[in-house]
């Protein structure tokens, strides 16, 4: 493989580790845990690995005598910056465990295990792959594990390999997931541990104990400089409005983010949109007023933010999305119907026919292109691709037309054109920061600590993130600790509570307090590029969110 100058400069990179993880382990056990809700059926659902004690790893004085242990690993979901460094983590740690130990990856994600697909991943072959992005390594999928069937085919291959422990490192699915492997495992005694890793960029796998997930830190970075170069065109040449879509599907963790960090004119947070039952209407008279505000004042240039999940939370839309969701059922007749006709607007006329009154007003007030957007595939949960619906050109364009009309009233003079942007996949491979690059080894060397002291159902936990890497408290937090029961495809399930934006939290707090500022003057802020060489001040800065979270 030929690499760059700078990956060969990063691959020298030792990650740093907390304090207690860089000897001899101490491991203290804490109170017992409770789910965060519905307790009595969290409880009964998962009857031998409910209610375990936090765990938190001090510096100790002597090692154990150990056996060599091998263990699986498996990357699951959308690729976040710094998974390499948590197997890279994961194997450092079963090696100081005993050198014999083994570490073998399931290739293609949590489809690897069921399937047999995997490798064995040496010394050699991790070298090059030591603080670099992506998921390349081993590869990652979107398969669920949930089956007893799956959990018994994957039994299987952990046998014949000797494998006593998994490692799954993704969002809060999948750690859901590896904690019903955990109990499934446990109640027919395979001696198969399981043991989960916080993985994200969309920030929306956190709590008390998980203070962020991995990945968040390292895309907001390299989509705030992104932001940032706009910011910084856009204040050059003064005539353009950038609206740009960020990634981030439910939550707007990532352009709260982003806003704290580049300081744009406005940037659009879902939760507020829900929570304040805002129509299409509300959000595009929102924004018009800003743009307005700030032709009058001759500035006809700007950047606005838009969460990749919006169309959801918009109450009129959420309904619409649903009934949309029922007629067009994969395999229904209707669908066949539906699809085999050619003529766009004739499809959108008969589907228009078939919704409530309410929706039908919806779909047919919306431009063209977005309602045909609309219509296209859903994924294999049946639910609309948010990410296929270009909400940053749907309010351009509606916007666009408020603008005329407050023009036509005499409200507006001004001139308004626009550039359009989705960042998303930018950001998701990119080499990560020197905060993710610790963060994710320091992940990966807890994971292989629970795993050393037989731990199963855990999520490797490491906290205190403001702090320099040498005083972060690692350990691990029962995944059922952070579950509650929620109804998902017609059914009430155990599930990992998703965090989305606090609206009373320090983070969009603070951001509220400033946006009215940020929407008339121009305090843009310009990042500029992640550094991993230099002052501590510039390379291992967190988050923002996670600095005003912990102030
Ligand atoms: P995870 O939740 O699996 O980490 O994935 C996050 C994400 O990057 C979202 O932000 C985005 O909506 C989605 O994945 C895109 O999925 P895909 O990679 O399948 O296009």
């Amino acid at each position: 493989m030929t690499i760059s100058a700078l990956q060969q400069e990063r691959a020298n990179y030792q990650p740093k580790l907390p304090l207690s993880l860089q000897g001899n382990v101490r491991l203290i056990e804490g109170e017992k845990t409770e789910s965060v809700a519905d307790q009595k059926e969290i409880a009964a659902l998962f009857p031998n690995t409910y209610g375990m004690p936090l765990i938190t790893f001090e510096p100790g004085t002597t090692s154990k005598e150990a056996e060599p242990i091998h263990v699986g690993v498996i990357l699951s979901g959308g690729q976040a910056p710094g998974g390499h460094n948590v197997i890279a983590g994961i194997f450092d740690g079963i090696k100081k465990w005993h050198p014999d130990s083994r570490l073998y990856g399931f290739k293609g994600g949590p489809g690897g295990l069921v399937d047999h697909k995997f490798v064995e991943i040496t010394a050699e072959f991790l070298q090059d792959f030591r603080n670099t992005g992506g998921f390349d390594i081993i590869g990652s999928g979107r398969t669920k594990l949930e089956e007893k069937e799956q959990f018994d085919k994957g039994l299987e291959i952990l046998q014949m390999l000797e494998i006593k422990a998994v490692v799954i490192i993704g969002g809060d699915d999948s750690n859901t997931n590896a904690c019903l492997l955990a109990e499934y495992y446990e109640s027919i005694n395979a001696g198969v541990q399981v043991i989960g890793c916080p993985k994200t960029i969309d920030g929306d796998l956190k709590n008390e104990m998980i203070e962020t997930s991995f990945g968040f830190d390292t895309a907001t970075k390299v989509y705030s400089e992104l932001i940032g170069n706009i910011g910084r065109d856009s204040n050059s040449a003064k005539k353009y409005w950038h609206f740009i879509k960020l990634m981030g599907r439910s939550a707007s963790h990532i352009g709260l983010e982003c806003a704290l960090q580049t300081q744009p004119n406005i940037c659009l947070i879902s939760e507020e949109v829900a929570e304040k039952k805002m129509t299409l209407q509300d959000i595009v008279d929102y924004m018009a007023v800003i743009v307005a505000a700030r032709a009058a004042g001759g500035k006809n240039f700007g950047v606005a933010l838009i969460p990749e999940g919006l169309i959801e939370f918009i109450p009129e839309m959420k309904v619409l999305i649903h009934e949309l969701n029922d007629i067009l059922v994969e395999g229904s007749a209707f669908e066949a119907e539906f699809k085999a006709i050619d003529d766009d607007a004739f499809r959108r006329h008969l589907l228009a026919d078939k919704l409530t009154a309410q929706s039908s007003a919806v779909f047919r007030s919306l431009p063209a292109g977005i309602a045909n957007q609309l219509t296209l595939d859903r994924d294999s949960h049946g639910n609309v691709q948010v990410s296929l619906i270009q909400t940053e050109i749907l309010l351009g364009e509606m916007v666009k037309e408020k603008l005329e009309e407050m023009k036509k009233a005499g409200t507006y003079k001004g001139k308004f054109a626009t550039q359009y942007h989705f960042f998303g996949y930018e950001g998701r491979c990119a080499a990560p920061s020197n905060f993710d690059a610790d963060y994710c080894y320091s992940l990966g060397y807890t994971a292989a600590v629970l795993i050393g002291s037989g731990k199963t159902g855990y999520m490797a936990s490491v906290r205190n993130l403001t702090r320099p890497a040498g005083e972060w408290i690692a350990g691990g937090v029962p995944v059922t600790m952070m579950m509650n029961m929620e109804r998902r495809h017609g059914q009430n399930k155990p599930v990992i509570q998703k965090a989305l934006v606090r609206l009373d939290g320090a983070p969009f707090q603070y951001f509220a307090a400033q946006r009215e500022k940020w929407a008339t003057e121009t305090c843009f802020v310009y990042p500029g590029p992640i550094q991993y060489f230099g002052p501590s001040s510039v390379c291992d800065q967190p988050t923002k969110t996670l600095l005003l979270e912990k102030a």
